[in-house]
């Protein structure tokens, strides 16, 4: 099992966009923590396999955040399977999900596989039009959902997803605080969506165990490279 604990920083590759062997080697010796390859629509099997070999030159966890059935690839070092609690098409809870284990249930390496809770926030994402995700939600719901992920399912990460915006940070700061910390410090609470420089990383960064940067790479290699969080040496 893979231990993702001390993790601060993911880049998200998209396999359906190009990226030059250049932007792929700087970010892969930025700094970060891991590689996510993931994406919501036009993920393929030959794009994903590709993109593995590529990232596969450089000494870091790699990971396979699975969209759909044609592009899950043998040989990531890990595996996220989505699950977007506030779907409100239960068809995408856990519908391809069951097709999958069905298919392949006897083959899934299970240690290497974790379930990630996903909140989705940002109502024109492809994701949230995809699940019909409400996506207006208080404060109070997306705790509630990081509960259930936390307490009730017993997940071992919750993703609080805006992708394609930058979220409210004072929302993202106040689950984190009553969930991540004084409530229960086990499970992961990582935040995606619009980082788009190195002070929005650094805030989002203080709000959640973990940021993910994607888009931001195929806009500006430079300002996604800066949002790789350095410890301080002190
Ligand atoms: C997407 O949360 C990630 O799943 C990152 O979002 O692409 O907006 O950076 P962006």
């Amino acid at each position: 099992m893979i231990d993702t604990s001390t993790w601060r920083h993911a880049f998200k590759l998209d396999p359906d966009k190009d990226i030059t062997d250049e932007h792929l080697e700087a970010l892969c010796e930025s700094g970060t923590d891991a590689i996510i390859v993931g994406g919501t629509l036009g993920v393929t099997f030959d794009h994903t396999i590709d993109l593995l070999s590529r990232i596969r030159r450089y000494a870091l966890p790699c990971i396979l955040e699975i969209s759909n059935r044609e592009a899950i690839v043998p040989g990531f070092d890990h595996y996220f399977i989505p699950v977007v609690l506030n779907a409100k098409n239960p068809k995408w809870l856990f519908e391809p999900h069951i097709e999958v284990i069905k298919e392949l249930g006897t083959i899934i390496p299970w240690h290497d596989i974790s379930t990630v809770g996903y909140c989705v926030l940002n109502r024109d994402s492809s994701v949230a039009k995809l699940t019909e995700s409400d996506t207006e939600l208080t404060v109070e719901d997306v705790l509630a959902y990081g509960r259930l992920a936390t307490h009730v399912l017993n997940l071992p990460y919750f993703y609080i997803e805006y992708s394609g915006v930058y979220g409210d940070i004072e929302l993202v700061k106040e689950v984190y605080g009553r969930l991540g910390k004084s409530e229960n410090g086990k499970i992961q609470m990582i935040y995606g969506g619009g980082i788009s420089d190195k002070r929005q990383a650094e805030a989002m960064n203080g709000a959640a165990d973990m940021i993910v940067v994607g888009n931001l790479i195929y806009e500006n290699i430079e300002a996604a490279l800066q949002t790789v969080v350095k410890e301080e040496v002190e």
